[in-house]
């Protein structure tokens, strides 16, 4: 019996689907809430991690070694990269990597540790879930590279660089690191995001207005995923 996770950075990411949720038992770990539950009939996991890679790194190995997920499910908002997402738009990540991840003195290319890897796939079966879901509702959704980093990007020339740098559409502050946990510990996963901001000088001002129905799309969508996930 298959037990989902979905996790988002902040509170408002995850409200959505907790209020949607059955059956709901909260419990405390690792100085987080996690919230055990239902949805039509299957077992999930929800909770939010704090933002940025470190927290979220916590959160998504406790989801998978102590509450025992077997896949993982990320659902949030990001800041758009290609001009093809407006504000609202969902965009999949096809793979994921760490726009701030920098030993380039060495000669390795942005992004890249030994024995790591730039760009991190994500699981092929969930994201065909994914396109059934968006076909079925006629909703459009986008599928590429999600850049990772440890700073909200408000910046043009930063989003450029990342953008030409990673050949990545959108980004945001938690989703390699989701990315890295559940490769190594042969985790399905999948990242969701509905665009909040442009990355650029209008970021912080949209974020804040875009915020919570962005991050509601996102939810609604992950919903009808969970409902389609063979258990
Ligand atoms: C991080 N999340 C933003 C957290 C911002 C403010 C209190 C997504 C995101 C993002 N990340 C939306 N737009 C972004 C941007 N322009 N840069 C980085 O995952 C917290």
């Amino acid at each position: 019996m298959s037990k989902i996770a979905i996790m988002g950075a902040m509170p408002e990411e995850i409200e959505p689907l907790l209020a949607k949720l059955e059956n709901v038992q909260e419990c405390i770990y690792a100085a987080n809430t996690y919230y055990q539950g239902e949805y039509k009939g299957k077992e999930v996991v929800v909770a939010y991690s704090k933002i940025g890679k470190v927290f979220a790194t916590l959160t998504a190995t406790m989801l998978i070694e102590k509450f025992c997920c077997d896949a993982l499910l990320f659902s949030g908002v990001a800041g758009a990269i290609s001009d093809e997402l407006q504000i609202g738009d969902l965009v999949i990540a096809d793979g994921l990597c760490q726009h701030d991840l920098d030993i380039t003195a060495f000669g390795h290319p942005y992004g890249y540790v030994p024995e790591g890897e730039v760009c991190i796939p994500t699981d092929v079966n969930l994201r065909n879930i994914a396109k059934a879901v968006a076909h079925e509702k006629g909703l459009k959704l986008k599928e590429g590279v999600i850049a990772t980093g440890d700073q909200f990007v408000a910046n043009p020339e930063r989003k450029e660089w990342i953008g030409q740098t990673f050949k990545a559409d959108a980004l945001e502050m938690e989703g390699a690191s989701v990315a890295v946990v559940c490769s190594a510990l042969n985790v399905p996963f999948f990242i969701l995001r509905a665009i909040s901001d442009s990355a650029d000088m209008d970021a912080g001002f949209d974020f804040d207005a875009f915020l919570e129905s962005s991050a509601k799309i996102s939810a609604d969508f992950i919903l009808e995923m969970v409902d389609r996930i063979e258990r």
